[in-house]
């Protein structure tokens, strides 16, 4: 056998009942055999596949709050400390009822390969819990908020272990996470990024996720002669990563004509009025169904549905494996030339294998969705410097190295014999500069 097959065996093994992080670990394997088969003995001798798909350290730990009825909750809380070869570990936070160790676990292996990609140096880590913030208030917010960093804040640091945001975790949980680290530890340090203006965010950070899979596209589009301006681009999710996606599309001249939340989508042929969507999500923190009764010209649909709207692009923005092999069918039978995903592997393997047989352009999330990584990576440095940036130079800085991410993939898939295999060229170009490091650092 092998020497990918067999550790892809042995995760399994290992990692029961944690599908999410198998599909993860699949996809780059898989992409590493032109790599692995060149210097096998070499890599199997420095079990350096094992070490690169088994985390440092994992923490689970128990989360108690009590909510506004005096009732005590108890919710399961991780962080997955996944990669140190390139930098401190860096990666967010979600809160998600969904949340278990084996999704962290995916979304922290994701992570060492994307932060690997930006140049900046960043290892890997996710961390989250269980606890859902819908229908909170925001005192149980705070109250959830400072017992979960309680005992987070023994593990990190700005030079040990630096979260952000992820799903279910925005400007307001950042701010109570932070003030609690701030009174536990009496240190006021970039500890967390996706912070407020007021102390230590940086400017253009709430944009860089949607704003930088544009960047990305727009590259990508035009190394293969095609161009952003008058696209029709579907957008699933109507969040943080959503909202900025829409709206750096319209501005790059695209007409952005759907957006989904996890009960319903909205078709608005006229493009998507992205004030009144920060209105509804943002400060309402409402449904969707919102958006459509204030819109003459939106329509409202109940369940799942925006990859079957005709378009020219598809960003997928909202969660896992939310664009299956009837979406990609769907897609390419309506014409759509290019897949680009905002979320962290919206795309099931089976679907992004169809895309790329019917000659579909996709850029995976990993480089794909870095830009908001990448400007935390920024934010850090702003705040060891004691400084702040323009948004202009932090949205100048994440347009080069959206650029850079794009080429440097595009020509890790060419050396290895695999061009346009922009899945292939991520897993690659992340890995090798990862699996260097972790082999100059000898066995640890
Ligand atoms: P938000 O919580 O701001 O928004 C998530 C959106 O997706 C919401 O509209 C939500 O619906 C919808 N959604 C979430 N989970 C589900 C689900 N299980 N089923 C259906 N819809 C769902 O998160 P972000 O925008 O920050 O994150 C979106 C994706 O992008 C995630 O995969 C995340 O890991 C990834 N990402 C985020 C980055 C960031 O900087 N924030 C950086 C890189 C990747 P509703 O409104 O009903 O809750
Ligand atoms: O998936 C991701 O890259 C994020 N949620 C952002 C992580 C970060 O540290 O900014």
């Amino acid at each position: 056998m092998s020497y990918v097959d067999e550790v892809y065996e042995r995760v399994v093994r290992e990692n029961p009942s944690q599908p999410e992080f198998h599909q993860a670990v699949r996809e780059v394997l898989d992409s590493l055999r032109a790599v692995i088969d060149r210097n096998e003995e070499k890599y199997r001798r420095e079990a350096l596949l094992e070490r690169i798909t088994m985390p440092e350290r994992q923490l689970l730990f128990r989360v108690p709050w009590v909510d506004d009825k005096g009732q005590v909750q108890v919710n399961n809380a991780f962080r997955v400390q996944f990669s140190s070869a390139i930098g401190p570990y860096k990666g967010g936070l979600r809160l998600h009822p969904s949340v278990n160790l084996g999704i962290i676990k995916f979304l922290g292996f994701e992570q060492v390969f994307k932060n690997s990609l930006t140049g900046l140096p960043i290892g890997g880590g996710k961390g989250g819990s269980d606890f859902d913030p819908k229908g909170k208030s925001d005192r149980e917010i705070m109250a959830f908020c400072q017992s979960f960093m309680t005992e987070l804040h023994k593990y990190i640091g700005a030079d040990v272990d630096v979260p952000a945001g992820d799903i279910g975790t925005g400007a307001r949980e950042i701010g109570y996470l932070y003030g609690q680290y701030k009174r536990l530890t009496g240190r006021y340090e970039g500890v967390l990024t996706g912070k407020g203006l007021s102390y230590g965010g940086s400017l253009a950070r709430t944009e860089a996720t949607g704003y930088g899979l544009l960047y990305l596209t727009e590259e990508m589009l035009r190394a293969n002669g095609h161009d952003i301006a008058g696209k029709i681009v579907v957008v699933s999710g109507a969040g943080n990563v959503a909202i900025y996606a829409v709206q750096k599309a319209q501005q790059l001249g695209a007409n952005v004509v759907t957006v989904s939340d996890s009960t319903g989508w909205v078709y608005d042929p006229a493009g998507i009025d992205v004030a009144l969507l920060r209105e509804v999500k943002e400060v309402r923190r409402a449904r969707l169904s919102e958006y459509a009764r204030a819109r003459a010209t939106a329509e409202y649909h109940e369940g799942r549905g925006v990859f079957t709207v005709k378009c020219d692009v598809a960003l997928p923005c909202a969660t896992q494996n939310e664009l299956g092999l009837e979406d990609a069918k769907a897609l390419v039978k309506n014409g759509c030339i290019a897949v680009a995903e905002g979320a962290n592997m919206p795309t099931t393997l089976e679907a992004t294998d169809y895309l790329r047989e019917n000659g579909v352009l996709f850029a995976p999330g990993k480089a794909a969705n870095a830009g908001g990584v990448a400007t935390s990576a920024l934010e850090m440095s702003q705040n060891s410097m004691r400084l702040s940036w323009s948004f202009e130079e932090v949205d100048s800085k994440l347009k080069d190295i959206m650029v850079g991410i794009f080429h440097n993939i595009d020509e890790a898939a060419k050396a290895y014999g695999m061009p346009g295999n922009y899945v292939a060229g991520a897993n690659i170009a992340g890995f090798l500069k990862v699996a260097e490091a972790m082999e100059a650092q000898g066995v640890v």
